[in-house]
């Protein structure tokens, strides 16, 4: 399978894959291992990750997902992570229209599709972020104008998409307490997980804003209804949640 992450600058996209491959309760990334990814990632001269620039080829992972149909079920999954300097500075896509093209041209072919946002209100700004790295806080209208502008971009650059995910990650940084969502959302492969129950309640707690907006966009062609996340890469029980959600829809997909 194919998932493709977009999402704006800085947003958390790179980090979010660096996380899971330090593995969670129940996703392992059995290749390549965290540090070569973190390596991958990071900025030679200070260690720290670094900001993705170009449009990259896909990286090839073997996920182990617990699911309840099998413990243990393993994927070989094309990541394909893009740079959010494409999303965010439509410049860009003037001064390097080829790899614009490349970067639509994977969208349209994404079958999987994960768009990270930021949080709306902040509880406080975060000691990882640096200077000039995090665009100036969202207020909640424009950040609905920014979903607003990406369903429609989705609808109309995404025709063969069948799972869109979309989150609004670095969650930690959120104003709502996610302690609670942590503790009353864990994944257990031995019991049920009630995927439309999640979707709801997210939908509720932190996406009832864009309201108007969501439904607008789930009546419309190619009626791409989104699933809705939090995560965060400080709570893995939560930042795990995509991942075994497209586990279990690609493992039912595919007939693994
Ligand atoms: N507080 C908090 N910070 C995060 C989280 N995820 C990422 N960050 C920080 O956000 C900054 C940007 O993360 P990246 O992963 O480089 O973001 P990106 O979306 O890949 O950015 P581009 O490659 O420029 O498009 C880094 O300083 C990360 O440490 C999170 O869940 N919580
Ligand atoms: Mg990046």
């Amino acid at each position: 399978m194919s998932v493709i992450v977009i999402g704006n600058r800085a947003v958390g996209k790179t980090s979010m894959i660096v996380a899971l491959a330090k593995g969670t309760k129940n996703v392992q990334v059995i290749q390549p291992n965290a540090n070569s990814l973190i390596e991958r990632f990071s900025n030679p001269k200070t260690g720290e990750l670094a900001g993705t620039f170009e449009v990259k080829d896909p990286i090839s992972l073997s996920l182990s997902i617990n699911l309840s149909s099998r413990k243990g079920q393993e994927f070989e999954v094309r990541w394909i992570d893009t740079p959010g300097e494409y999303w965010s500075n439509p410049k860009t896509r003037e001064t390097n229209p080829k790899e614009w093209k490349k970067l639509i041209e994977t969208v349209r072919n994404s079958k999987s599709v994960v768009l990270l946002l930021p949080p709306y209100l902040y509880r406080s700004r975060s000691v990882e972020l640096k200077e000039g790295e995090e665009p100036e806080e969202l207020d909640p209208q424009t950040w609905k104008t920014q979903l607003k502008n990406w369903l429609a971009f989705l609808r109309k650059n995404c025709p063969k998409v069948q799972h869109l995910l979309i989150t609004i990650h670095k969650a930690d940084l959120f104003s709502n307490n996610l302690d609670e969502d942590e503790q009353n959302w864990q994944y257990d492969p031995d019991q049920l997980f009630r995927w439309s129950d999640y979707d709801n309640h997210i939908r509720k707690t932190y996406f009832d804003l864009a309201y108007d907006i969501i439904r607008e966009h789930n009546s419309q062609p190619p009626y791409i209804s989104p699933q809705f996340f939090v995560t965060t890469i400080h709570k893995p029980n939560l930042l795990e949640l995509p991942w075994v959600y497209l586990g279990s829809h690609l493992a039912h997909d595919y007939n693994f």
